[in-house]
């Protein structure tokens, strides 16, 4: 199947997501990336599109959306891997053309650009695409077609950490320093991961949030942005939940867990063994579920490469967002997060925002 033409805007020398979104698209073969806006500093564009050898390299995102579109041979899918406050922007610009849009999470960096972008979405014949990275692991797919069968009954507690210690000190760098900057994140841990748990207990469970008491802290003196949250969760239907994602976790990478426990069994993923999936009915013994192993579901098996016992990890799941976006340009079924996703990432943020303000009190998102 011919790969699709793919463009990328930010992700240059010296960035992190952007080379995992050029590793990810390219690790199936489903796209090929012919152009790119790398830098809004027009040399360092260059620079890196020529190290990359990029066919067409343009020094900003808006000359590049109208070039592209103009082209027999233009790009089909950009991919948007710029600070937050750089989202809206060049999403809006390539769906204004046709151009269908995968975006770093989360949406944007205030709720004004993520109302005005799900308007140009909805005005766009182009999708658009969030790549919340971790609903593509395997297991994770397994943990939630396996609620949705009815493996663990009734949910009734939910609770999902994401947690990392990069943060601990005020020491500056390219990623610590965009991030920790009201104007360019919009938000600190609540957005920049606390989104990405958001996404997981929402998506493995297919509850909706009904209300959330949160309290945002920021550790670090003189940071203007939360580097720590900690939310009760409230799901529509009666179960209960509790969210933590920070920054300031001495001894955490980038440790995620997911936990969903029911009437009649419970489910225990972490990324620290993104392969396995601890499954137990109650009153029986766990059992570790392996990726592409006895029991799998074709939820997992269709998101997965090799055979059990060869681990997949992080880039692998960061591919089948991709793979996912792809069929869903092809007009395939596909689960790939999106703009609601996005939505409701922001709704997430707001929220827990406006709750801590009021000392914790209980809001809708
Ligand atoms: C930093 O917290 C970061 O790079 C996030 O921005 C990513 O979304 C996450 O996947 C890894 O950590």
């Amino acid at each position: 199947m011919r790969a699709l033409r793919l463009g990328m805007v930010g992700g240059g020398s010296g960035a992190f997501i952007g080379n995992v979104h050029r590793m990810a698209a390219r690790l199936d073969g489903q796209f090929e990336l012919v152009a790119g806006a790398l830098s809004s500093d027009p040399g360092r564009s260059r620079q890196s599109g020529e190290d990359l050898g990029l066919p067409r390299i343009y020094a900003d995102f808006t000359e590049m959306a109208r070039a592209e579109a103009a082209r027999p041979d233009g790009i089909e899918v950009v991919a948007i891997v710029t600070p937050n406050h750089m989202h809206a922007a060049p999403a809006r610009a390539f769906l204004e053309q046709g151009i269908h849009v995968i975006c770093d999470k989360p949406l944007t960096a205030t709720q004004e650009e993520a109302r005005d972008l799900a308007a140009a979405c909805a005005a766009s014949s182009a999708r658009f695409f969030l790549t919340h990275t971790y609903s593509g692991y395997a297991m994770i797919r397994q943990a939630r077609a396996m609620v949705a069968e009815g493996a663990i009954g009734t949910i009734r507690v939910v609770q999902v950490e994401y947690a990392q210690d990069w943060l601990t000190t005020d020491a500056s760098s390219k990623q610590a320093d965009w991030r920790t900057d009201p104007a360019r994140s919009g938000a600190g841990a609540v957005g920049d991961i606390g989104t990405h748990a958001w996404h997981l207990a929402t998506f493995v469970t297919g509850l909706e949030v009904e209300a959330l008491s949160a309290e945002l802290s920021s550790f670090v003196p003189g940071r203007r942005v939360d580097d720590n949250v900690q939310a009760m969760l409230r799901f529509a239907g009666g179960a209960r939940g509790s969210l933590w994602a920070s920054q300031v976790a001495p001894g955490n990478d980038n440790t995620i867990r997911l936990r969903v426990f029911g009437d009649k069994g419970g489910l225990d993923w972490t990324q620290d063994a993104p392969g396995q999936l601890v499954f137990t009915r109650f009153g029986q013994p766990r059992q570790i579920l392996m990726q592409n192993g006895a029991g799998a579901m074709d939820a997992a098996r269709h998101v997965s490469r090799v055979p059990a016992g060869h681990p997949e990890g992080y880039i692998e799941a960061f591919a089948n967002i991709y793979a996912e976006a792809a069929r869903a340009i092809r007009g395939e079924a596909s689960t790939c997060p999106g703009i609601a996703d996005g939505l409701g990432g922001m709704a997430f943020i707001d929220a827990c925002l406006r709750s801590s303000q009021q000392n914790g009190a209980w809001v809708a998102p």
